[in-house]
């Protein structure tokens, strides 16, 4: 793992022991006998600013940090507790004042650029609240391992996002008649500096584009976007890939293709359009594009290790979740799926939000005991109970979760 904190050489940058400096109040004595690479003890575990303290960093360069399932338990993700995924270097010095967006592309009649101002004044605003999950979130759980994050179950939020429908501006703008798919481009640079290269430039085809959920937010949970989640303006899209969602945007092309921007392509978001055996290659051809994410569900209560007196009565709750479709049914096990009890399950509050479910445990006596989830969705396809089919990058790994619970 690279760190922020060095240069090239690999000791402590100048900007960086001067803000040590500042925050500790005194000099860091000896600074110039740290061995290279080494991060002082005050920096070790450092989160970005306004995140909760116990989410888990599996990089920092870029910043990419896990939620812990039990602090996943709000209704409406709170900016504290939302896992940050980010291919490039954060934009720094953004104004929304100045800030535009542009639509461009092969299908569009014509070219045009909106200030921020223009896109809250000339449009309806709407709010939803939208599952966003990476598409990674499960890696962790394959093998052979997939080289990337290893995301475990909290690459997933679901926060209320305020904005202006994509549809109502692409409308604004004519479409041609041979609109194909959208791609964005936000501001985040490419970790290596080259300013030439994207770190990331998806999209989704019209059908998703177009509807009512799909927005350009410039607020989540009712205040600006933060700064991690793509302030000022970030595209959108509930229920597919959260890489779809593209932070810091400033361009949306209409394209006459399927977009073939950055992580568009090889075997980025892409899983093999039959099963394979893990560990296989497969030709570039036979790859698809992960479009709706499949059904999930997580516990949020308790937090897995959670012991419990004998007699005491346990409520089990959680979220579940199920890309463009809704969960239809929700169900818990404590004895490694032999029975299942059917949990209560609430309606979203909007299309592509995730539903909250709960069910009250009663345990026969003492003992080690694991609870698995498993919901299903309206079509009446279920979670796993094992690893799904392997893919090369560790993809939509929607096994049901499990937590351990110990009656003492
Ligand atoms: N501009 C830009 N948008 C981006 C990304 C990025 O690196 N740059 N990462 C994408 C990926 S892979 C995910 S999973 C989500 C993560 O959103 P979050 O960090 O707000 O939780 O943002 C998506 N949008
Ligand atoms: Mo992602």
């Amino acid at each position: 793992m690279t760190s922020p904190f060095h240069n090239r050489r690999g000791f402590l940058k100048k900007s960086v022991l001067a803000s040590l400096t500042t925050l500790l109040g005194t000099k860091i004595a000896f600074a110039k006998n740290m061995p290279a690479g080494y991060v002082p003890l005050i920096l070790e575990g450092e989160l970005p600013a306004g995140k909760h303290k116990d989410l888990i960093v599996l990089s920092d360069r870029p910043w990419n940090v896990e939620t812990p399932p039990h602090l996943l338990d709000d209704v409406v993700t709170p900016a504290d507790k939302m896992f940050i995924r980010n291919n490039g270097t954060v934009p720094t010095d953004i104004d929304p004042k100045t800030w535009t967006l542009t639509i461009d592309g092969e299908s569009v009649k014509a070219t045009k650029t909106f200030t921020l101002q223009e896109l809250k004044d000339k449009f309806k605003h709407h709010t939803y609240q939208l599952t966003l999950e990476c598409g990674g979130n499960g890696r962790a759980g394959y093998n052979p391992p997939a080289s990337g994050n290893q995301w475990s179950e909290g690459a997933v939020s679901c926060a209320e996002w305020t904005g202006v429908r994509l549809r109502d501006v692409l409308e604004s703008v004519g479409l041609k008649p041979n609109a194909v798919y959208i791609g964005y481009y936000g501001k985040d640079t490419h970790l290596s500096g080259d300013t030439s290269k994207s770190p990331i430039s998806r999209g989704v085809p019209m059908r998703k584009a177009l509807e009512d959920e799909t927005l350009l937010a410039w607020a989540m949970n009712g205040r600006d976007i933060p700064q991690m989640h793509g302030h000022p303006l970030r595209l959108v899209v509930g229920g597919w890939p959260a890489s779809t969602s593209g932070k810091w945007l400033n361009r949306i092309s209409v394209r006459n293709i399927v977009h073939d921007g950055e992580k568009m392509g090889g075997d980025s978001y892409r899983v093999p359009a039959y099963p394979i055996e893990p560990g296989a290659k497969i030709p570039d051809e036979d790859f698809k594009i992960i479009e709706s994410m499949p059904v999930k569900s997580v516990i949020t209560y308790p937090r897995t290790g959670a012991l419990l007196e004998p007699g005491q009565p346990l409520t089990v709750r959680g979220h579940a979740w199920a890309g463009d479709l809704a969960v239809k049914d929700m169900m818990v096990s404590i004895d490694y799926g032999a029975t299942w009890q059917p949990c209560a399950l609430k309606a979203p509050k909007n299309r592509l939000a995730w539903q909250q479910w709960s069910a009250a445990l009663r345990f026969p006596g003492k003992g080690y005991y694991e609870i698995w989830a498993k919901a299903t969705d309206t079509k009446g396809q279920s979670q796993p109970m094992v690893i799904p089919a392997w893919n090369p990058k560790g993809y939509i790994n929607n096994a049901c979760h499990r937590i351990a619970v110990k009656i003492v």
